[in-house]
């Protein structure tokens, strides 16, 4: 879920509830996790962690910044985090939060044998495991770590059949306008002009594309979607044909 659909991103710290809503009727509606099929929720950090992030120079690269600037990203996300988990419980979604910094092995680049097992628990209990882009300390030094970072461990470490970004457009447009049609299959050839909006500081849609290929060589399906057309959530979710969607293909 990124963050662009789970807050309004240009305006500071504010939640977008219609959104998380119709996310939540969508993953109802598809009946999973099942016995058969589990599902992993992750969300950005929108107009509330890119906010502070962005105040206090917090990035992806890991830097001394003012100790007030870390503490106030990582309660951001809490609070947004927490109202993300109420909205999906309120449409019958019961969630088990994986905090960010249990689940990612130091480097980022995989998930530790304790995330690992929170996430099956999670899965065998019926619940759906879900973390969050968040704040990563060492010894002297915070940076951000990113949903996308968590999406890329997770499929690096579990066999991932298909990752879909819910965003706030309808899939991925050839023009940095969003004017003319989505492109439905996206391969390495296609050109697209990607801007990044204000707050977010990791990279915006172009890194998001980058990961899809990634995930896609990794062995995943993997598909750009409006979050806020619970039909077409519902029909990736449930393996149905959804037209008005990006697919990465190679
Ligand atoms: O929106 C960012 O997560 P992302 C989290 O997935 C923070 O890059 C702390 C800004």
């Amino acid at each position: 879920m990124g963050g662009s659909l789970i807050t309004n991103k240009d305006v500071p710290l504010s939640v977008n509830k219609s959104a998380l809503t119709k996310v939540g009727r969508a993953i109802n509606q598809s009946g999973l996790p099942n016995k058969e099929i589990g599902l992993i929720l992750i969300h950005g950090g929108g107009s509330f962690g890119h906010y502070y992030a962005k105040k206090f120079h917090l990035s992806r690269e890991p830097k001394r910044i003012e100790l007030v600037g870390i503490t106030r990203t990582s309660s951001a996300m809490l609070r947004l985090h927490s109202f993300v988990i109420e909205s999906l419980l309120s449409e019958g979604v019961a969630t088990e939060t994986i905090q960010p910094s249990e689940l990612l092995k130091p480097n980022l680049s995989s998930i530790t044998e304790n995330g690992l097992r929170h996430i099956r628990n999670s899965l065998t209990n019926g619940l759906v495991p879900i973390s969050f882009g968040g704040v990563g300390i060492t010894e002297s030094k915070a940076f951000i770590i990113s949903g996308d970072h968590i999406c890329k461990a997770v499929a690096t470490t579990m066999k991932v059949e298909k990752v879909i970004f819910a965003m706030d457009v309808d899939g991925v447009y050839a023009d940095s306008k969003m004017i003319g049609k989505i492109i439905p299959q996206l391969s390495i050839r296609n050109t697209v002009d990607t801007r990044t909006r204000f707050y977010d500081v990791t990279g915006g849609l172009e890194s998001k594309l980058r990961l899809g290929f990634e995930l896609r060589n990794l062995g995943a399906q993997v598909f750009y979607v409006n979050g806020n057309k619970p039909n077409r959530l519902t029909n990736l979710l449930t393996g149905r044909i959804e037209k008005v969607a990006t697919e990465i293909v190679s």
